[in-house]
């Protein structure tokens, strides 16, 4: 049996849900994120990054969606009604939405008149595209209407989800209701076809769960909500019978195998599971149902605890896009695409939401700052679509996929980043990310702004300004992420080579050591505080060695790097051109350099290592001692196909020699 492809703006505290106000709190949460739209991002490591996306990425994006290829002119011909040829692939239309969602962020953002004017453009040629039932499906309209709602993998439910995250990203970024018409005129004739007592419908790629969540909370009608449950308790009853399913695998492949209250495993298709449990997280924070959190958590810790790479980067597989068996993670071959790194962030934010827990965070920054932001080039405009841990040297980032789903992707999570750094709850101010940003939140006696200046990931210290008219007594929770703390990643799949004694964050206020107590992976600290107040945060940032398990084969006899969030790797470029011909012994001492990919400052790190040579009789080889200089692995394969490593082998005879 082949085991690879076996198995299986001013945030309102306490305000409660609101009509047309998608901030809304739910009260079945333990920790609401703060929306991006209210908190400015300065930070000195992304806020470069989001002005690229707003600026590089996008027109990245816009250009091969309207001139290089024809997701465009689909709306257009769709709207001119003349017959024309339906151009690409049926999921095609999903990439535009996904680009414009990254737009209304970066509109929010930068403020950008001549974006806004682009997304404008767009939405009245999607709006055109419509028809007067709600329907809006570029690939049906101009090949054949008699066969939508005919096969459940075709696409038609995901794209609309896509849809529908864009319209509600714009019109809270915009105010603009057009397109937010759009997209409920399409829920409503989805909803008028499909739901208890009228047709079933399975979702081939899962998607429309999560933005009938986001749609409800933007327009508060419940009809939505239960939608989207409605959508959730399809699955698992082999409802696939009497539909075509011409993309389906099996079961296992979009996790329908078993009702979703009944999951245990992880399954199938990387990016399908991780919107599934996206969509129902979002279903169970609204609606209380506790066994979806129990079935996630379930399914949470076989993602985390036997497959995910140190990367954060998951399904291992391109047969399946997806997961293969417990502990198959291979280096060279890994997949992990860059989407489902995307929605390993989408996910936990949701599971720290639900459950309180940082532990969810730690596995979001670990995706985040690695696995994900290698999606994206230093340059903004060249993109991984998989991302392994090593390379001979063959890889290279591309302009566009025929299936280029990943690049809207990335871009929507970087200019949405504001997302995922603070939380609020019963009272308690949450950190969650460590990102160079401030937050207006209202609190009983008037409002807080709260200010983080920090330089990390390459520096561990936050210092942290409250401003406000009146004294205030709030609780603030700052993150002790898992590496500070002798833990990896939850689950022992990955331990640390060396535990740093009495390292623990230290925290500070105006300048003086405080004690604070934890509780959930939280440094919590409670006191009134008054204008001008400083809290600072300090993280150890250590160098760290890290193992797998022995059921990681791959990883047998080898280190991977870790500094703060950063995991390591090892590229040619600063290697003479290898980076397979390396040895990384159990004595050997690395220290943290800075240094500059491209145009990208960053904090490498060096040590003195032995390095297989060949000798000039090209019989035989020897080793020499060498500066070897390890770059963040998200720097990687910018300065052209390179040979690299996450995994370094720790002994000779570990090592596959490639010179
Ligand atoms: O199914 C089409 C695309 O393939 C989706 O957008 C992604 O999940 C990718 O895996
Ligand atoms: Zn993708």
């Amino acid at each position: 049996m082949n085991s690879r492809s076996s198995k299986k703006n001013v945030f309102f505290i306490g305000l409660m849900s609101l009509a047309f106000n998608s901030q809304a709190q739910t009260n079945k949460v333990k920790i609401e994120p703060i929306n991006f739209s209210n908190v400015n991002v300065t930070d000195a490591f992304w806020k470069p990054k989001m002005d690229l996306v707003a600026t590089k990425t996008l027109d990245a994006c816009i250009y091969q969606t309207e001139q290089k290829t024809a997701r465009i002119r689909n709306f257009e011909k769709v709207a001119r009604k003349k017959g024309e040829a339906h151009e690409g692939v049926f999921y095609d239309d999903s990439d535009v939405f996904k680009a414009l969602e990254a737009m209304a962020y970066a509109i929010k953002t930068s403020h950008d008149k001549k974006l806004e004017a682009k997304a404008d453009e767009w939405i009245d040629k999607i709006a055109a595209a419509q028809l007067e039932d709600g329907y809006l499906n570029t690939y049906y309209t101009l090949t054949g209407l008699d066969k939508r709602w005919t096969d459940m993998s075709m696409h038609e439910d995901y794209n609309a989800g896509h849809m529908i995250e864009a319209a509600v990203a714009y019109y809270d970024a915009t105010g603009k209701r057009k397109f937010l018409d759009v997209v409920i005129k399409w829920a409503n004739y989805f909803d008028s076809l499909f739901g208890p007592g009228k047709s079933d419908w399975v979702t081939g790629h899962q998607e429309l769960e999560l933005a009938l969540v986001k749609l409800y909370r933007v327009t508060n009608d419940k009809k939505y909500l239960n939608l989207a449950d409605w959508l959730l308790s399809e699955r698992g009853k082999k409802l696939a019978k009497g539909y075509t399913w011409t993309e389906w695998k099996d079961t296992l492949y979009t996790q329908d195998q078993v009702p979703v209250k009944e999951q245990k495993e992880i399954t199938g298709h990387a990016v399908r599971a991780m919107y599934l449990y996206t969509g129902a997280a979002d279903v169970a924070a609204h609606t209380g149902d506790k066994d979806y959190v129990t079935a996630m958590r379930r399914v949470w810790e076989d993602v985390v605890y036997r497959n995910m790479y140190i990367t954060g980067g998951i399904g291992s597989a391109g047969s399946n896009e997806g997961f293969t068996n417990d502990y198959d993670l291979p280096n060279e071959q890994a997949y992990c695409e860059t989407c489902a790194s995307v929605g390993m962030v989408f996910w936990n934010q949701r599971m720290n939401s639900l459950t309180g827990n940082a532990e969810y965070i730690d596995v979001l920054e670990r995706s985040l700052y690695n696995g994900a932001l290698d999606g994206l080039s230093l340059s903004g405009d060249r993109f991984f679509y998989g991302n392994p841990l090593a390379s001979s040297g063959k890889n290279a980032r591309k302009e566009w996929f025929g299936t280029a789903c990943c690049p809207s992707n990335i871009a929507r999570l970087i200019a949405s980043l504001g997302n995922y750094i603070y939380g609020y709850s019963n009272g308690k101010f949450y950190v969650n990310l460590f990102v160079g940003s401030n937050t207006q939140i209202k609190v009983p006696n008037g409002d807080m702004q709260f200010t983080m200046a920090t330089n990390y990931p390459w520096e561990g210290s936050m210092k942290c300004t409250l401003t406000m008219k009146k004294k205030v007594s709030l609780p603030i929770a700052f993150r002790i992420p898992g590496w500070a703390n002798g833990i990896p990643a939850p689950g022992n799949l990955y331990s640390f080579e060396n535990t740093i004694p009495n390292a623990k964050p230290i925290m500070l206020v105006n300048g003086k050591e405080v004690m604070y107590t934890i509780e959930d992976g939280y440094a919590i600290i409670t006191q009134e505080w008054k204008n001008n107040d400083v809290v600072e945060y300090q993280l150890p940032m250590t160098i760290q060695k890290i193992k797998a398990r022995d059921e990681l084969l791959q990883d047998n006899g080898r280190v991977a790097l870790q500094r703060g969030p950063i995991v390591y790797c090892i590229e040619g470029a600063d290697n003479n051109g290898k980076a397979w011909n390396v040895i990384a012994p159990a004595q050997s001492i690395f220290t943290a350099e800075n240094f500059s990919v491209l145009d990208e400052k960053v904090v490498s790190l060096v040590a003195n290592l032995p390095v297989i040579q060949i000798n000039k009789d090209g019989l035989s080889a020897q080793t020499i001692m060498q500066k070897v200089r390890a770059i963040p692995y998200y720097t990687w394969c910018n300065r052209g196909s390179n040979a690299m490593q996450v995994w370094l082998p720790t002994t000779f005879k570990n090592e596959k020699i490639n010179y």
